[in-house]
C-alpha cells in the first residue's frame, strides 16, 4: 500500500506559525496596552500613542518652531489602561509620585534662580531637566529599590525620582565637603550607590554598558534586578547605543533603554540628525518591544515601564521605552533664562511660541489635574505637598550653604582611582603643594 503522503506548503506552514506567534504576543500585550488610542503598527511589540504627528525625526527641513507640531493634548486622560495602571498604586504611591514631581521642579527652579540671580557664587556644569519629570518619575514609579539606574548628564530628576537626597545634591552643587562627591565632582557625577543611583555622567552614552552591567549582576545572581538607561535623542546616535541593545536581546539581559526625546541635541534639532521618525525606530529589527509615549504624561510613561520591567523580570530581556518631551531651558546653563521667570526665551535654535506652547503641556500640572480630576488626591493633600517640598528645597540650600569647603589635601583622597595612598606618593614625588584658598 503506498504511504499516505502529507502535502505541506512549507512557507505556508510558516506563515501560520508566525501570524499565530505575532497573534498572541499581541494579544497578551492588548491586555495591558495604554494610553489614550493604544495603537498596534508595524512590529509585533509596539504601542505608539499617536502624538499629534507621527514621528518627529528625519526631517532635514526642520525650522525652530516645528516642535509645536507634536504637543500632546491639554490634558491627560483620566480613562484607559494607563490611567488604570497608575491609579492601582494607590494614594500614598501617587502621593509619593507628585512629591518627587514637585521636589525636582523645586529643586532645579530654585538652583536656577541662584545661579541667574543669587548671590552664592555658583558656577559649573548645570543642565536643568525641568519639562521632563514625567519620565524620571514614571519610570521609577515602577522600579524596586534595588533596581538599578545609570544616569545622564541631565539627570538630577533621575535621581531626586530615585531618592536621592537634596541636601546632598545641593551640597555638590556647592562643592561643599557634605556633598555626594565631597564637593570634588559637582553636577555630572552625582552618584548614590545605596540608592541603586549609579551616577549621572558627562559621557554620552555612557549609561548603556553601566546599566546592562549591573543587570547582567542581577541576572547571574538570579536577584530579579533590573536596569534602566536613560539617554537621550542625540546619545542614540553612539555607536554604543544599537550594539548595547543587540547584546542585551541575545542574552536576555534585562535592562529598559529609556530614551528621552526632547527634539534638542545641544543646539541642533534631532529632527536633522535622525533618519528616523522615532529614535526607538533604529532598533525595531530586535525581537523586542518597543513602546513610544507622551513622555509628559506620567501614566503612559509609567505603564510602559511596568510591562518593560515585567518583561525583563521574566527573564526575557531588554525593552526600548521612548518618551517625547520637551526641556524648557538651555542646553547647559542659563542662556535665556531669568531669576523668577521660568522657561528660557531667545535662543536661536526654537522659537519663543513652541516653548511657551510645551511648557503649557507642564508634566507636573498635568498629573496634578489627573488626581483632582479622578477624584485620588485632595486639593489639600496636593497643597500640603507642595509646601512640604518648598521646605524640603529650602533646608537643602540652606543646609549647603551651611556647609564648609572642603580641604584642598581632600583632592588627593578623592580624585584617585588607584587609591589615596599611590596618589599621595605621586603628590610627594612630584613636589606638588596643596594651598588652602586664600
Ligand atoms: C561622548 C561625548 N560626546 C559629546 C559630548 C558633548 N555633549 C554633551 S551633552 C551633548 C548632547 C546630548 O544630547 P542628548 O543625548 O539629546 O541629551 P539632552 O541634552 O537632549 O538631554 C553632547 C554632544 C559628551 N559629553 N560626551
Amino acid at each position: 500500500m503506498p504511504e499516505p503522503t502529507l502535502l505541506v506548503d512549507r512557507r505556508g506552514l510558516l506563515k501560520a506559525i508566525s501570524a499565530a506567534g505575532a497573534t498572541s504576543a499581541v494579544l497578551s500585550n492588548c491586555g495591558s496596552s495604554y494610553g489614550r488610542d493604544a495603537n498596534l503598527t508595524g512590529g509585533k511589540w509596539d504601542k505608539t500613542i499617536p502624538l499629534a504627528t507621527a514621528g518627529p525625526g528625519g526631517n532635514r527641513d526642520w525650522k525652530p518652531g516645528d516642535a509645536a507640531k507634536f504637543l500632546p493634548p491639554e490634558k491627560i486622560s483620566t480613562r484607559g489602561p494607563a490611567a488604570s495602571a497608575l491609579a492601582e498604586l494607590g494614594k500614598a504611591k501617587l502621593l509619593d509620585i507628585y512629591h518627587k514631581m514637585c521636589a525636582s521642579r523645586k529643586w532645579e527652579t530654585a538652583m536656577k534662580d541662584l545661579f541667574t540671580g543669587g548671590k552664592d557664587g555658583l558656577y559649573g556644569s548645570f543642565h536643568t531637566y525641568i519639562g521632563e519629570e514625567a519620565i524620571a518619575c514614571g519610570v521609577m514609579a515602577a522600579l524596586r529599590d534595588d533596581d538599578y539606574i545609570a544616569s545622564t548628564h541631565r539627570g538630577h530628576g533621575h535621581l531626586i525620582a530615585k531618592g536621592g537626597d537634596l541636601k546632598k545634591m545641593a551640597a555638590e552643587i556647592f562643592f561643599k565637603e557634605t556633598g555626594y562627591n565631597k564637593g570634588y565632582g559637582g553636577s555630572m557625577h552625582i552618584t548614590d550607590m545605596s540608592k541603586g543611583i549609579m551616577g549621572m555622567n558627562g559621557i554620552v552614552g555612557a549609561s548603556f554598558y553601566l546599566a546592562a552591567g549591573a543587570a547582567i549582576r542581577g541576572q547571574v545572581r538570579e536577584t530579579g534586578q533590573v536596569a534602566v538607561a536613560f539617554f537621550g535623542d542625540g546619545a542614540a546616535n553612539s555607536p554604543y547605543y544599537f550594539s548595547a541593545v543587540r547584546s542585551c536581546a541575545n542574552y536576555k539581559v534585562p535592562v529598559i533603554f529609556v530614551n528621552e526625546n526632547n527634539f534638542q541635541y545641544m543646539g541642533v534639532p534631532m529632527a536633522t540628525v535622525t533618519p528616523t521618525k522615532y529614535i526607538s525606530d533604529y532598533t525595531r529589527g530586535l525581537d523586542i518591544p518597543h513602546h513610544v509615549v507622551d513622555g509628559n504624561d506620567v501614566s503612559a510613561v509609567y505603564a510602559a515601564t511596568r510591562d518593560a520591567v515585567e518583561w525583563g523580570r521574566a527573564g526575557r530581556g531588554p525593552t526600548v521605552v521612548e518618551g517625547i518631551t520637551y526641556r524648557w531651558y538651555d542646553h547647559s546653563g542659563f542662556a535665556g533664562g531669568k531669576a523668577g521667570v521660568d522657561g528660557a526665551f531667545g535662543l536661536p535654535y526654537r522659537s519663543d511660541e513652541e516653548v511657551r506652547q510645551w511648557m503649557s503641556r507642564d508634566p507636573v500640572s498635568r498629573y496634578k489635574t489627573w488626581l483632582l480630576d479622578k477624584g485620588l488626591a485632595s486639593a489639600e493633600e496636593l497643597a500640603k505637598v507642595e509646601s512640604d517640598t518648598t521646605r524640603e528645597v529650602e533646608q537643602s540650600i540652606e543646609f549647603a550653604r551651611q556647609s564648609k569647603d572642603p580641604e584642598p589635601s581632600a583632592g588627593v583622597h578623592n580624585t584617585s582611582a588607584a587609591g589615596p595612598m599611590a596618589a599621595t606618593q605621586f603628590f610627594n614625588r612630584s613636589g606638588i603643594v596643596f594651598r588652602a584658598k586664600a
